[in-house]
């Protein structure tokens, strides 16, 4: 396939200087006490699930901008997924949107998913739009609806989205609502609450062996009053009120202003309900940008605490479910993502440096300067070499974007798929 023949071609010919990088970057890394084959060996296993809406030009409320030779459906999505993973080594499922890319035949999507060496992550309901076809409006909310017929199509859609996931092999239903309200008055604050997390039991109760709920909160947007599931709080709450089957998934973009992310999620590790993260980025709301392209140091310390938490034995069965949320307006959707997952194995890769013995000794002793140092130095290293390095270890890309460039992928794609009707949903 042109893609590995490009990879390989690319890789020997960048081999000589960044095997030089590599050994002097081993060396700084030696004398700071780090075992870099071991950080190799864990950035090498780092896998993160691509959503199947992120691979066409997004948009704004105001356009959107299509890319020459975006994928017209699910199974020319699934194409480029596999195109990324190729020059990643790290992104082998697909996170499932229902209605938006419900495949025909599941069975049939499943087996092209096989032959492309992709499988399925969590798949993703949509009760926040209405559908054709679909009988009762989402206008005014679908779990949290005063209508009890509105709510019972809201859990009827939900167990869909569950059987369409079993049979492509998902083991996780994400749950985003936007029940909400925008005026005060318009929604009765705690009965919407508690009519949620009803209808989130008898979800629950359908999910099949071995599966996970995730709860997705955020603030505001479509709701500009109230937003039912907002917080982590109330995230929480539904977590713990479901069973210990149920999750609360962290959408780095779904917290206001100033929020500390990393504290959120060091707090969702002591319950014991981190199920997993959206991984974006945002200056100002759920801007979906590329992770890791405003705030750098936030997302590394969001990954300190996962290398923490998961070398902690106190913490069991950490197992958080990582995946991409984000909407690409003005990059090439395929560029921007593979961008964004070597942005996530440099924030992990930074974590792993961290002297942890260091740290420790510093917070026990009330060294603030030297503790803070302990993160700082790791996040100022140039960990370019070591992701890279893992990647070619992996058979992909040292460089996945100049790899992408030279296969002329996309150019071959606005040949073939021109003249598609294919729409993607407006950013959400
Ligand atoms: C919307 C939401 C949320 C969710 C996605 C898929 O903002 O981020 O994950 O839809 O349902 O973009
Ligand atoms: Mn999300
Ligand atoms: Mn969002």
């Amino acid at each position: 396939m042109f893609v590995q023949e490009t990879i390989e071609k690319m890789n020997a010919a960048r081999s000589g200087d960044h095997e030089q990088d590599l050994e002097t970057l081993i060396g700084q890394l030696h004398r700071r006490g780090l075992d870099a084959e071991a950080i190799l060996t864990q950035v090498g296993a780092f896998e993160v699930a691509v959503p199947s809406w992120a691979l066409g030009a997004g948009g704004t409320r105001f356009g959107r901008f299509p890319v020459s030779g975006e994928p017209r459906d699910i199974y020319e999505k699934m194409e480029d997924i596999a195109v990324i993973h190729r020059l990643t080594g790290a992104t082998p499922r697909v996170s499932l949107h229902i209605p938006w890319d419900e495949p025909e035949d599941p069975a049939a999507l499943r087996s092209h998913a096989d032959a492309l060496g992709l499988g399925f992550d969590a798949v993703n309901s949509n009760t926040f739009q209405d559908q054709p076809g679909r009988r009762l409006s989402y206008k005014f909310g679908s779990l949290a609806h005063p209508d009890a017929a509105v709510r019972e199509q809201a859990v009827a859609h939900h167990l869909h989205v569950i059987e369409v996931g079993r049979a492509l092999g998902s083991e996780a239903l994400t749950v985003w609502l936007a029940d909400g309200s925008n005026y005060p008055g318009q929604m009765h604050l705690r009965r919407s609450f508690e009519r949620t997390l009803d209808g989130l039991r008898q979800i629950y109760d359908h999910l099949p062996p071995g599966w996970r709920l995730f709860t997705e909160h955020k603030p505001y947007e479509p709701a500009f009053y109230a937003t039912v599931v907002q917080d982590w709080g109330s995230s929480l709450m539904l977590a713990q009120a479901l069973g210990e089957r149920a999750f609360c998934l962290v959408d780095l973009g779904h917290h206001l202003p100033n929020t500390n992310i990393e504290l959120v999620v060091a707090r969702l590790i002591t319950a014991g309900k981190l199920g997993g993260f959206h991984f974006n980025d945002a200056k100002y709301g759920d801007d979906d940008l590329t992770a890791g392209s405003i705030k750098p140091y936030q997302l590394f310390l969001v990954f300190n605490e996962l290398v923490d938490a998961a070398r902690d034995e106190r913490v069991d069965g950490f197992a958080p479910a990582y995946m991409i949320d984000q909407s690409h307006n003005v990059k090439d959707p395929i560029e921007a993502l593979l961008q964004t997952v070597d942005n996530l194995q440099r924030a992990y890769a930074q974590a792993l440096l961290v002297d942890r013995s260091a740290l420790e000794a510093a917070q026990n002793g009330c060294d603030v300067l030297m503790a803070e140092q302990a993160l700082a130095s790791a996040f100022r290293t140039d960990e370019g070499p070591l992701v890279a390095e893992a990647r070619r270890r992996r058979g992909a890309a040292l460089d996945p974007v100049a790899a992408f460039r030279e296969t002329g992928y996309r150019r071959a794609k606005a040949r073939e798929r021109s003249g598609g009707a294919y729409q993607p949903p407006q950013s959400l």
